[in-house]
C-alpha cells in the first residue's frame, strides 16, 4: 500500500512534466517568415516556404527562393531575361548571408543564370567574400555552372529599341528596378538573406550596384534580424541602408521604424525626386517592416502558411 502510494506520488509530477513539455511544444509559436521584394517575390516566397516547412535551413530557403526569379525569363531584372547594359550585355550582381555571419558575393558576372548560387559557393568554398567579373565566371565554371546566353529575344528587342534614343534615366518602379531581396527565418529561428539582380537596365558596362555589397543590398545579424534593399543602387551604396537598418533594430527600433529612418537618411542628403528605393526588414521575432521613397513598392510576405502581396508605405 505504502509502496503504491510512493510510486503514485513520484510518477504524477513526471507525467505532468511530460505533458507540460508536450503542450509547450505545441503552443510554441514559430517565428518562421519569408519576405521578399516586389510581385515576383510571391513565387520566390512559395519556394522558400516549402523548404522551411519541411524543416530546412534558412540559407537553403533563401537561395532556392531567389533561384525562382533568376530562372524566370519574364522577370526582366534578375538572372535569365534580365535587361542588359548599354552594350547589350547582361551582367549580374548577387550576395547571400547566413545566420553565422558568413557571406558570399559576386558582381559583374556574365553568362551564369544563378549568380546567387555562385555567391553561396564563394561563401562556402573560398577564403573570400566577393568575386567579380572574369574571376567570378572562371570560379563558377570550375564549380560546374553551365555558361549560357542570358539575353532573351524580348530583352534584346527592348535594348534595340532603347538604342534608338540611348537616353539613360531611371524610371520609378518600372522593371529596370526589380531586384529580388529575400529574408527568411527557419524553424530553428535562424535568419538568412539573399539579394540578386541584373542591375539597372542600360547601365554603363562595368557598373556594379548595391545588390552584391554586404551592408548595402543585404545585411543579416542572427542576434537582431535582417534587411535588404531594392531600387537605385547608387543611393543605397552611399548610406549602407541594410546595415543601417539592422543597427537601428539592434538599438531598439522596430523593423518598420528602422526602414523609415533609412529612407529619410536618403532623402535628407540626396536628390530623390526621380529615384525609387525600397527597404524590407525582419526582426528575430518575425516582425517585419517595409518602406520606400515613392509610391509603388510592394513586397510578398509569407507567414503562418499565408503568402500575400502587400503595398509598402512610402514617404512622398
Ligand atoms: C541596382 N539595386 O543594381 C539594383 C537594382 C534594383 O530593383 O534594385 N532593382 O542598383
Amino acid at each position: 500500500m505504502l509502496r503504491r502510494k510512493f510510486i503514485f506520488n513520484i510518477s504524477l509530477p513526471l507525467v505532468g512534466l511530460y505533458f507540460s513539455k508536450f503542450f509547450k511544444f505545441n503552443i510554441m509559436k514559430s517565428n518562421s517568415v519569408v519576405i521578399s521584394t516586389w510581385g515576383h517575390g510571391y513565387s520566390a516566397n512559395q519556394k522558400a516556404w516549402s523548404v522551411i516547412k519541411k524543416g530546412g535551413n534558412s540559407i537553403d530557403a533563401v537561395e532556392q527562393g531567389v533561384n525562382v526569379s533568376e530562372n524566370d525569363p519574364k522577370v526582366s531584372s534578375v538572372g535569365y531575361g534580365g535587361l542588359p547594359d548599354r552594350e547589350g550585355k547582361v551582367t549580374l550582381d548577387a550576395c547571400i548571408m547566413n545566420h553565422q555571419g558568413d557571406c558570399g558575393s559576386v558582381s559583374f558576372l556574365q553568362n551564369i543564370k544563378n549568380p546567387i548560387s555562385v555567391a553561396r559557393k564563394v561563401m562556402e568554398k573560398t577564403p573570400h567574400v566577393m568575386l567579380s567579373g572574369k574571376g567570378a565566371l572562371d570560379f563558377a565554371l570550375k564549380e560546374g555552372f553551365k555558361p549560357e546566353n542570358l539575353l532573351t529575344e524580348k530583352s534584346k528587342k527592348k535594348w534595340e529599341e532603347w538604342l534608338k534614343t540611348s537616353k539613360y534615366e531611371t524610371i520609378i518602379n518600372i522593371e529596370n528596378h526589380d531586384t529580388i531581396g529575400l529574408l527568411a527565418i527557419d524553424k530553428k529561428n535562424n535568419i538568412s538573406g539573399a539579394c540578386t539582380t541584373s542591375g539597372l537596365a542600360w547601365k554603363m558596362h562595368g557598373r556594379v550596384g548595391d545588390s552584391p555589397i554586404i551592408g548595402a543590398g543585404l545585411y543579416i545579424d542572427n542576434k537582431v534580424g535582417g534587411a535588404c534593399a531594392t531600387g537605385v543602387g547608387e543611393a543605397v551604396m552611399k548610406m549602407l541602408g541594410s546595415f543601417l537598418i539592422v543597427e537601428l533594430m539592434r538599438q531598439g527600433a522596430t523593423p518598420q521604424k528602422a526602414c523609415e529612418i533609412a529612407v529619410k537618411r536618403i532623402v535628407e542628403k540626396q536628390d530623390y525626386k526621380n529615384i525609387q528605393v525600397g527597404f524590407l526588414a525582419l526582426d528575430k521575432k518575425g516582425n517585419h517592416g517595409a518602406y520606400s521613397i515613392q509610391k509603388g513598392f510592394n513586397y510578398a510576405l509569407c507567414k503562418d502558411t499565408e503568402n500575400k502581396l502587400i503595398d509598402s508605405d512610402f514617404l512622398v
